[in-house]
């Protein structure tokens, strides 16, 4: 058999739409789908990871944690390249990765820096904050979780970290800003082949799951054959 490469999906959308949660949920999924015959991936995919931006384990991504606990300040431009800074560091690690064949499932991505930081009120400017992130390994696909801001807010305030329920809110967790930050994606997608848009408003976990997986598995063929383009290059 041909050893491909892996895929690189991101999943996208507001704070509480279920990222987190999808994503566990697809690479338990992958690396339990059988590698040939029924309901395979085609012996194409033969494990997966999750991946996740802002990485807050690394010396940037502790300053960034900081920084969206309200820890600290930092100015916006200065805090929108140390996102992007984040991603950047994990670049040879994540192009080693999808070369060994295994696919990442990335929880937030390149999109994220680009819509939270362009709706901010003191613009940044669209395209100075793309420039940041050009060059990075451009996804496969890109999922985009669309939630209603009716149910955003609610699911705010239980949050999981490191296998514990914590109840905080961070920065960015306000309804207006969001609804800023939703039409920031839509202008991101506009154009794109490779974004996906899918609706959570009242669907379950598991639909939504099934959904995100018919995708991957009707895409995985298609993208393990391409050489890895370049982000907005
Ligand atoms: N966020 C995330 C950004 O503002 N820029 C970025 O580049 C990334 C990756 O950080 F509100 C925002 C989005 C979110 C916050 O993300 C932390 P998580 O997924 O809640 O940890
Ligand atoms: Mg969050």
């Amino acid at each position: 058999m041909i050893k491909r490469r892996g895929m690189l999906i991101v999943l996208e959308g507001c704070d509480g739409c279920g990222k987190s949660t999808q994503a566990r949920k697809l690479v338990d999924a992958l690396n339990t789908t059988p590698r040939e015959g029924e309901g395979s991936l085609g012996g194409h995919v033969t494990h997966a990871e999750l991946w996740k931006f802002p990485n807050r384990d690394t010396a940037i991504g502790r300053l960034i944690d900081e920084y969206l606990q309200n820890k600290c300040e930092m100015e916006d431009h200065a805090i929108h390249l140390l996102f992007a800074a984040n991603r950047w560091e994990m670049v040879p690690c994540l192009l080693e990765t999808l070369e060994k064949g295994i696919s990442v499932i990335m929880d937030r991505y390149a999109f994220s820096g680009l819509a939270f930081s362009a709706a901010k009120k003191k613009k940044l400017g669209f395209q100075w904050c793309k420039i940041a992130d050009q060059g990075l390994p451009r996804p496969d696909l890109v999922l985009y979780l669309s939630l209603s801001s009716l149910e955003m807010e609610a699911r705010w305030n239980k949050k999981e970290r490191d296998g514990t329920m914590v109840y905080i809110r961070e920065r960015y967790e306000k309804v207006a800003f969001q609804n800023q930050v939703q039409a920031e994606y839509g202008k991101l997608m506009m154009g794109e082949d490779n974004w996906h848009v899918i609706e959570v408003n009242n669907k379950s976990i598991e639909v939504i799951h099934r959904n995100l997986l018919n995708i991957i598995k009707d895409n995985v063929k298609i993208s393990t054959e391409k050489v890895i383009g370049k982000l907005w290059l």
